[in-house]
């Protein structure tokens, strides 16, 4: 198949949804069900106060919207998702804390707001993403999910944030600062430290609401393929936008020396490299009804719009 650039805008042929309206909608809804949660869950600990100020902070909510769509797509009220998403929430925040420690990527801002070392200093930080980890699986064990639901979606996690997800594609990125790694290695990275949960953010939004299999497992393919897209969007980011716009520092993959498909192909190459992975996820929901698919579709060509 071959793409050109100008295809960013046929993506968006025959949807009809206001996908910037529908996102600060399910956002709201999101952030009103999160500030529930700490308020019930208030404690008096400084570990309590530092994930707390992390997981307020802000960000798109990308996560727990998309497992909200994926629950709308497979015919359930998106609002069931939101103890998974909410723990989804928390793992992602988990490793954004991690990541910002000195011994990772040494960052001093996240969200538009000092990273959690900064504000609590490192131990605390650490201890704090420790902790939402834990809490994110007390949140899908005290849901009221059914016992097999609560088993999968724990099982998930445990597969996409081991080894074989986040933690190993942070060690992955680590490794690969500096190195001359190659797009392949490059597409391993992206599938490990973000397009995992991406799929996880799919999967558990469509298996609270129904057990289709293959329903389930084209939802989480187009997860799949649309977390390689975000990935290489923030990437292009990183070299066209400003730490403001972003809410966190700018230009630091190159400063890094980080493996990213922008130093691999160059910037309009891994344009086409995101419109690519915007198709195959586009492709993925080939087997649902439009009604169930545009939503998710039309999010994804608005994602792929940020940077084309
Ligand atoms: C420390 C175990 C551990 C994992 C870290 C690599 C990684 C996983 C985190 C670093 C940050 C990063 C580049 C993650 C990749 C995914 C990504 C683009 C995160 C930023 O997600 P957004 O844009 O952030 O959804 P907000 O703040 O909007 O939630």
């Amino acid at each position: 198949m071959k793409i050109v650039l100008g295809r960013a805008i046929a993506l968006n042929r025959g949807i009809t949804v206001d996908i910037s309206a529908l996102i600060t909608t399910r956002k709201a809804v999101f952030d009103e069900y999160l500030a529930g949660y700490l308020r019930d869950a208030q404690s008096s600990s400084g570990i309590f106060e530092a994930f707390a100020y992390s997981l307020k902070a802000g960000g798109k909510r990308i996560r727990p919207i998309l497992a909200m769509l994926a629950c709308e797509a497979a015919g359930g009220p998106g609002t069931a998702a939101l103890p998974v998403g909410l723990a989804i929430e928390m793992i992602h925040t988990f490793s954004l804390i991690h990541d910002d420690l000195p011994a990772l990527d040494n960052d001093d801002l996240r969200r538009g707001m000092p990273t959690c070392h900064k504000k609590f200093g490192e131990a605390t930080a650490i201890l704090a993403g420790d902790a939402l980890i834990f809490q994110a699986l007390a949140v899908i064990c005290t849901s009221p999910y059914s016992p097999q639901v609560k088993v999968d979606l724990c099982t998930a996690f445990a597969d996409v944030c081991g080894t074989a997800g986040l933690v190993q594609g942070e060690y992955e990125d680590v490794l690969a600062e500096g190195r001359d790694v190659d797009l392949s290695q490059i597409e391993e990275i992206y599938t490990q430290k973000t397009s995992r949960l991406f799929e996880m953010s799919l999967y558990a939004g469509a298996r609270v609401a129904c057990d289709d299999k293959a329903l389930i497992g084209s939802l989480a393919g187009f997860g799949t393929h649309l977390g390689l897209a975000f990935q290489a969007i923030d990437d292009i980011l990183d070299v066209t936008s400003d730490s403001r716009t972003l809410g966190k520092s700018a230009g630091k993959d190159l400063v890094q020396r980080k493996a990213t498909v922008v130093k691999a192909l160059g910037l309009d190459a891994a344009r086409i490299w995101a419109q690519t992975s915007t198709l195959k996820a586009i492709k993925a929901l080939d087997g649902l009804r439009d009604d169930q698919a545009e939503t998710l579709k039309g999010l994804a060509s608005w994602m792929l719009k940020r940077v084309m």
